[in-house]
């Protein structure tokens, strides 16, 4: 298999000082979008996660709980691990910056930019963001807090410096030379302006606590929290052993997907670190978009963070992937409501993907002796929503290659409202009457249409699409990619199971959420 075929896709990994909300959710299911579609692509995949668990912010969050570090860090990593079970998250890998390998690799990296006389000692003297992780200068501070609204105080101890400065040049020109290694194009613009205003050498070890990995040789010092947390990338393929399969395989043909908070570390000091570490810079660092809650910020003094996994009780786990990742264009920001969420899942889900799928496995069921039925000639509008749901897997793919996630959904229900309307203009439920031969074509259209749709939302809509392709009797084997095109993929007699509602309509009563399952209307 070439690099080509490649496909490693990371999440940040998450600080441990508090219990994951929608905001990490988001981030993670994104990456699970992606790794799902490269898979069902036929593509070589690595999808990695993981919990970022050293630094001042975790070993304050744990004294404020009474507890050891590590005995805090193994309790909160663990509701990480279980939010990626609970929304069924396909990481191949989920790594603990705590884990001996990791640790190994970032002392490796350590000793590497030192014996290129990348790093020397000094003092820092300036404001620290304990929350941020974020050292920042003076003039970057806004009426006396960081630019993110975080505290800032001021440090002063002996510290090991990056020479960022030197790097600037080689950015300019990375930058220049690879348009899309950040996306999207307006973060990349932000980016290239705050390099081009000059770059102050970054310090890059603490003294004033010791919840981290030491600085080797010199353990009075822990190396700072971001230059441990960004080696996760490599340290998960096995760096600093660069020969294992998955370093080999994977490196660098990573897609970084971060919050636009994290952006600066990402683009700015990750590839510095690995340029002057002789190591090659990661493919691309997609910055997503912020989500407010019903308008505002999502804060921990506001208690306005959502947990995830109530959310999907109320509302199931199809439908809650299905809202965030087509309510904002990926990359944008977007504000979390409950009604713009039962909007969504109503009329895009309900009424116009579930709804096309029951009514016409619903009159198959009825009118065809529940099976696969046998299509006639082929009319030009027959022919137009085939051609449609045919052409549908490379503009989803072209869409998926630069992380388009809202466009890529777009795109899909494009057809699913193609295919409706066919429906509603064929009424294969009047021509039952009048031409049964003509109603088992436009049928068959249906489904063979739907056929393919689902094979594309599985990257999306994974139990709701596994569940229609289980309706139209597609086996596990001829669910990929490779099979999308295939002409004659549901063979005509094939018995079919009956028919049941993949996504249910949610009504709000007094003051509730009430489900109900809706059967489709206008089946006849
Ligand atoms: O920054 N909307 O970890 P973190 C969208 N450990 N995304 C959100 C969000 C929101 N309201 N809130 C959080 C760190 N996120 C470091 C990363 S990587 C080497 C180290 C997501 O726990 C978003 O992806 O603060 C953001 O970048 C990330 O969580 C920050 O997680």
């Amino acid at each position: 298999m070439s690099a080509a075929d490649a496909f490693y896709v990371t999440t940040p990994i998450y600080y441990v000082n508090d219990s994951p909300h929608i905001g990490h959710a988001y981030s993670t299911l994104a990456c699970d979008a992606m790794a799902r579609f490269a898979r069902l692509d036929g593509k070589r995949v690595r999808f990695l996660t993981g919990t970022d668990e050293h630094g001042q912010k975790v070993e304050k969050a744990a004294r404020d709980a009474g507890m050891d570090p590590q005995a805090f860090t193994d309790q909160v990593s663990q509701r990480f691990h279980e939010l990626a079970q609970v929304m069924r998250f396909t990481n191949d890998d989920f790594i603990r910056t705590t884990e001996e390998r990791h640790k190994k690799a970032v002392q490796t990296l350590w000793r590497e930019l030192v014996r290129r006389d990348q790093i020397y000692l000094g003092t820092y003297a300036g404001w620290y963001s304990v929350r941020d992780e974020a050292f920042y200068a003076e003039s970057e501070l806004v009426d006396g807090v960081a630019p993110s609204g975080a505290p800032v105080e001021w440090v002063e101890e002996p510290s090991y410096f990056f020479r960022l400065s030197a790097w600037q040049e080689a950015l300019l020109r990375f930058y220049r030379e690879r348009p899309d290694f950040i996306l999207p194009p307006a973060r990349r613009n932000e980016v290239v302006r705050f390099v081009e205003g000059g770059l102050q050498d970054l310090s890059v070890s603490r003294t004033s606590f010791s919840w981290g990995i030491p600085v080797p040789d010199d353990p009075a010092h822990v190396i700072y929290v971001w230059l441990d947390a960004l080696t996760n990338y490599v340290s998960a393929l096995g760096h600093p052993d660069v020969q294992t399969d998955a370093y080999r395989a994977f490196w660098p043909a990573a897609v970084h997907v971060v919050g636009k908070d994290i952006l600066r570390f990402h683009a700015v000091y990750w590839p510095a670190f690995l340029l002057a570490a002789g190591l090659e810079p990661p493919r691309r660092i997609f910055a997503h978009g912020w989500w407010t809650i019903e308008g505002q910020k999502m804060s921990k003094s506001l208690g306005n963070a959502i947990d995830p996994v109530g959310l999907i009780e109320q509302y199931g786990l199809d439908q809650i992937r299905y809202f965030l990742l087509r309510e904002v264009p990926f990359g944008n920001d977007g504000d979390f409501s409950r009604a713009a969420m039962v909007t969504r899942m109503n009329r895009d889900l309900a009424n116009d993907y579930g709804n096309l799928v029951q009514r016409v496995l619903s009159m198959v069921q009825r009118n065809c002796a529940a099976r696969v039925p046998e299509p006639g000639p082929l009319e030009a509008d027959d022919r137009a929503l085939l051609d449609a749901a045919e052409s549908l897997l490379p503009r989803v793919r072209s869409e998926m290659a630069v992380q388009a996630l809202s466009r890529a959904l777009e795109t899909t229900f494009e057809v699913i409202g193609a295919a409706n309307r066919y429906v509603d203009a064929r009424a294969p439920w009047a021509l039952r009457k009048t031409d049964a031969a003509r109603m088992a074509t436009v049928l068959y259209v249906l489904i063979e249409t739907i056929r393919r749709l689902a094979i594309i939302t599985q990257a999306f809509l994974p139990d709701a699409s596994a569940r229609i392709l289980d309706q139209l009797a597609v086996p596990e084997d001829a669910r990929s990619f490779a099979r999308f095109g295939e002409t004659g993929a549901l063979v005509p007699g094939t018995p079919l199971p009956s028919p049941a509602g993949v996504f249910p309509r949610h009504v709000e009563s007094v003051g509730r959420m009430q489900v109900e399952s809706r059967q489709a209307g206008d089946a006849g």
